[in-house]
């Protein structure tokens, strides 16, 4: 047994290397919401280095709801190890965290540290479902969260209710607003932010909801670095490599990406210095990303886990499913991408699917075919849309569309739970299924929380899907 990771033990950890500034010195700049892996792998490992150049950028991580960050990392001062993985693996504690919160269990703390005047951005990774937003990607005033929210304004229990309330409290102070800074992978993710808390804060205060309108930058982002859960391996290799323990360190690939849409009043040009790029159009970076990579991830996810695969690194390994990612991706996400962009989407294409191959990584399809009725849309019903408009074929599209329909009803009918804001409804789906293409489809189809009605009422896309999930019935073959 070693010694826990803490303060008092960073100055003993080995072959890691350690925060390159003094924490003691550092003070809070910005408030995370959702401090999942992905926060902790992604902007936090930014915001360390960019603490060696400005100490006031220090992170307070609130959790909504869950309490296991603050339980984990509490008793570690907020203390972490990053492992980068690559062939050689490279380990870095992270001393960005300097508080943690749960805003159901700590309001007060939580509304203090929003509202403080130090507090300069609020960034947040709540994941898809985290912003209760309905099919058409507009504020779901029926979803649970926002009718307690509603009605108890001071005591939210969604991110939307929790930023409304801090930049009511900041108005009433006379303290300008944070920037709000979306982490997430939604098209949009930004204005969709924006648009969900003026929508909201118009229900409680129109004179709230004008100068949220006028006065606070959303800007838009695009995140980017393969993070596969924490798992025991990981914590392992840790504790024998640096001699103290973690509980919750967190992987991912050396590959990292950020950039974050340019507005007035934002004053981050210092974040360049530590690798975040800063644009006047993020929209290109967007979508490249959220339909090549992400759209590939879903579709190795859901075709390979069919075809018995464990991991990302298996599906690279199957000829016949990569030939066919690597012709969706070419051949019908590509186009839907503008052309005079300058960016060089075949490179593109190849670094992704190097990335995927990456045999540093072992990262679970289960892991990615999670919350599959918040990703498709994103993913891939966008690039389908956009297929379907232009009169090109949507046969190879709708691959990854019945092949999720597939794994739903095989998670459905088994002893594993489906893990989807959906769940309920997607099991009874499932178990509703009895194999016939037009039966099944059609079940799927109707889910309007999923399928906007031109996408479902389209018989070229219907046919498509009837016909992969047809194949997938017998997976090996169905590629
Ligand atoms: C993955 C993403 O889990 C998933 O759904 O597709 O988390 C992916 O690894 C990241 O977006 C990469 O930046």
């Amino acid at each position: 047994m070693n010694p826990r990771l803490g303060n008092a033990t960073l100055s003993s950890v080995r072959g890691a290397a350690l925060p390159a500034y003094d924490r003691n010195r550092t003070s809070i700049g910005l408030v995370h919401i959702g401090p999942g892996a992905f926060f902790r792998a992604h902007q936090a490992s930014y915001i360390d280095s960019l603490l060696q150049l400005d100490p006031g950028w220090a992170i307070s991580a609130i959790a909504l709801k869950s309490s296991g960050v603050r339980d984990a990392l509490g008793p570690q001062d907020g203390l972490y190890v990053l492992n980068e993985l690559s062939v050689a693996s490279n380990l870095r504690v992270i001393g960005a965290i300097r508080e943690l919160l749960v805003a159901s269990e700590e309001y007060p703390r939580v509304f203090a540290r929003l509202a403080a005047q130090e507090t300069r951005v609020v960034t947040m990774t709540v994941t898809e479902k985290g912003y209760c937003l309905n099919g058409a990607g507009i504020l779901d005033e029926s979803h649970p969260d926002i009718v307690h929210d509603l009605q108890s304004p001071r005591t939210p229990r969604s991110v939307v209710g929790l930023l409304t309330e801090a930049l009511r409290l900041r108005r009433a102070a006379g303290v300008s607003p944070f920037v709000v800074i979306s982490c997430d992978n939604l098209a949009n993710n930004g204005h969709a932010l924006r648009n969900a808390v003026l929508a909201f804060a118009r229900r409680i205060d129109a004179s709230l909801a004008a100068s949220i309108e006028s006065g606070v930058a959303f800007p838009r982002t695009m995140v980017d670095s393969i993070t596969p859960a924490t798992d025991d391996a990981l914590r392992q290799r840790v504790a024998t490599a640096t001699g103290v323990d973690d509980a919750w360190p967190i992987q991912r690939e050396v590959f990292v990406q950020w950039v974050i849409e340019e507005l007035p009043g934002m004053n981050l040009d210092d974040w360049r210095r530590v690798g975040v790029t800063l644009a006047k159009d993020v929209s290109l970076f967007e979508r490249a990303k959220l339909r090549l990579l992400n759209g590939a991830h879903s579709t190795l996810a859901y075709v390979g886990s069919l075809r018995g695969l464990e991991t990302v690194g298996d599906a690279m390994q199957d000829q016949p499913l990569v030939s066919f990612v690597e012709a969706m991706m070419r051949e019908d996400i590509a186009v839907t991408l503008d052309r005079d962009s300058g960016l060089d989407v075949n490179g593109y294409i190849d670094a992704v699917l190097d990335r995927f191959r990456n045999p540093g990584i072992r990262h679970l399809l289960s892991q990615i075919a999670w919350d599959g009725s918040k990703k498709l849309p994103v993913r891939l019903l966008g690039t389908i849309a956009d297929t379907l408009a232009t009169g090109r074929s949507v046969q190879r599209l709708a691959v990854p569309i019945a092949a999720w329909m597939r794994f739903v009803v095989r998670q459905s009918k088994s002893s594993v739970p489906i893990v989807d804001p959906d769940a309920a409804q997607l099991s009874d789906l499932g178990r509703a299924c009895n194999n016939d293409p037009a039966h099944d489809v059609g079940l799927f189809l109707a889910l309007d929380k999923v399928f906007a009605p031109s996408i479902a009422g389209n018989p070229d896309f219907r046919h498509a899907v009837e016909s992969a999930y047809r194949k997938l019935l017998t997976p090996q073959t169905a590629v």
